[in-house]
């Protein structure tokens, strides 16, 4: 993406897309870093050629995930993606080994299956060969910065999200690596969003044909980028960034570490400015995405608006998920596990397409009225609408069922939240933007957002409480 601020407004203009699929290879699952590299590469170039005049560039991506790099520099393994099974199990059992509460006090971190903390704990239950090898560990975006600039440094926002950092001190929590048998060396001491990266190395430029352009290390998790380009007027807002997942929270100058955080398993990811994301995962779009790639399969190639289109006409409210089970994180087939769901928990197994899909949409904006509460009882605020940011806002009929619950406004944009982050920290990294609070506002006056008014309050009033009373956990 390209971003260019031009009379104190923002625009973007979309340079090179390319499809990330994760690869399943002897057993695990993997992300196809090198092809995520070369087509980095082949966005570098065309974006210079469209734009010579380009001041610097900045990667973010999803969190969690590592690669690791040998004492020689070179990668050792592709990376694993956080939803390869060999994580299965270690959570609880590091938990009971450590104490929850004790690994939530150092961290704030919520409880996710696939945390960087699990991953490393599992990698070295196996006794991973790589894992003795490894010089320094690499979150994504590092890795792929690393690959440009030749220089090592892991960035704060994403690091985070390991579960590995201590939120007091912004460092690597000691105690945490100790437990997991890992050396500090492995670490790279976290640097704030906006700081400078480095340059394109002599021999990428070189291959692109392009000037040695500054790198800054953005608030390199995606989640952190789209809350910095959340377009709020107010320092107090709640947000959903939605898109595989659906991310929901606030933004507070401290992180909230209290038993009701832990038990409603609320996170505090870092964020730009020295803020924390007070937020929840929940499981988003991905039952969707799933459900359409199954049914790809089988010979249906409706587009993801065609089958949510449908489902607006399929009746309502017939049966409703926890959309947060384990369950659905890495199914083998996610219409069947959903159905599954719906017999075990004795309500009527949705069957069509149609049905399916409208019982994740409804089930998904029951669990976004949920999270939204507890987020105001953690946080101590109260919000009179709520901002959603990401591609999945051109899911309308999500954004209009999420007014419905919620029973407030919705305010919908911009779509391309993580990529105006990215390019609003390098901005302000620049110099060219004085901060956070101007950039949302020039966020603000560059994008449209739509609004979303609730409707049929009674009906939704009914089926939350039914929700509440089944499903909530
Ligand atoms: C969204 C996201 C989210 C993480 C998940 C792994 O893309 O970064 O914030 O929890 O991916």
């Amino acid at each position: 993406m390209l971003g260019r601020l031009v009379n104190g407004t923002l625009s973007l203009t979309e340079i090179h897309r390319f499809p990330n699929d994760r690869v399943q290879a002897g057993g695990g699952v993997y992300w196809d870093i090198l092809r995520l590299y070369h087509e980095i590469k082949l966005g570098i170039g065309k974006a210079l050629r469209e734009e010579p005049g380009i001041l610097s560039l900045g990667i973010d991506s999803w969190a969690v995930d590592y690669g690791l790099i040998g004492p020689d520099g070179e990668l050792l393994g592709n990376p694993y993606h956080y939803r390869d099974s060999r994580t299965d199990g270690c959570m609880e059992e590091l938990g009971d080994l450590l104490g929850k509460d004790t690994i939530f006090g150092l961290t704030g971190i919520q409880f996710l299956p696939f945390n960087t903390i699990y991953q490393l704990y599992a990698a070295r239950k196996t006794d991973s060969s790589s894992l003795k090898q490894a010089s320094k560990l690499l979150m994504i975006p590092d890795l792929l910065r690393y690959f440009l600039t030749g220089e090592m440094k892991s960035e704060f926002t994403n690091a985070s999200t390991t579960q590995l950092l201590n939120p007091a001190s912004g460092e690597w929590e000691l105690k945490l690596l100790e437990a997991i048998g890992l050396p500090a060396s492995l670490f790279l001491p976290p640097v704030q969003p906006g700081t400078p990266a480095g340059t394109l190395q002599a021999s990428v430029a070189e291959e692109l044909g392009v000037p040695p352009l500054p790198v800054i290390a953005v608030a390199e998790h995606d989640t952190a980028s789209a809350v910095a380009a959340v377009p709020a007027e107010s320092e107090e807002f709640a947000y959903l960034s939605c898109g595989t997942w659906s991310l929901m929270g606030t933004e507070l100058n401290r992180p909230v570490l209290t038993p009701q955080a832990l038990e409603w398993n609320f996170t505090n990811e870092g964020g730009v400015n020295g803020t924390f994301r007070l937020l929840k995962n929940i499981m988003g779009l991905w039952l969707i995405q799933e459900c359409r790639s199954a049914w790809e399969k089988e010979g249906d190639s409706r587009s993801f608006a065609e089958l949510v289109q449908a489902a607006a006409q399929a009746k309502p409210f017939r049966s409703l998920i926890d959309p947060d089970h384990r369950m659905f994180i890495h199914p083998a087939h996610m219409p069947k596990q959903i159905q599954s769901f719906c017999r075990e928990t004795g309500q009527p197994v949705p069957e069509s397409k149609e049905e399916i899909i409208r019982c994740v949409m409804e089930s998904l904006a029951l669990q976004y009225r949920s999270v939204l509460q507890r987020t105001e009882e953690l946080s101590g605020r109260s919000f009179n609408g709520l901002h959603m940011v990401g591609g999945g806002i051109h899911n309308t009929v999500l954004c209009q069922y999420t007014a419905n619950a919620i029973g407030r406004p919705v305010w919908a944009g911009p779509a391309e939240g993580s990529a105006i982050g990215n390019a609003a920290v390098q901005l302000i990294s620049l110099g060219k933007i004085s901060g956070i609070q101007e950039a949302r506002d020039i966020i603000r006056r560059s994008f449209p957002v739509d609004t979303y008014l609730p409707e049929e309050p009674a009906v939704w009033e009914e089926a939350y409480r039914r929700f509440a009373e089944t499903i909530i956990n």
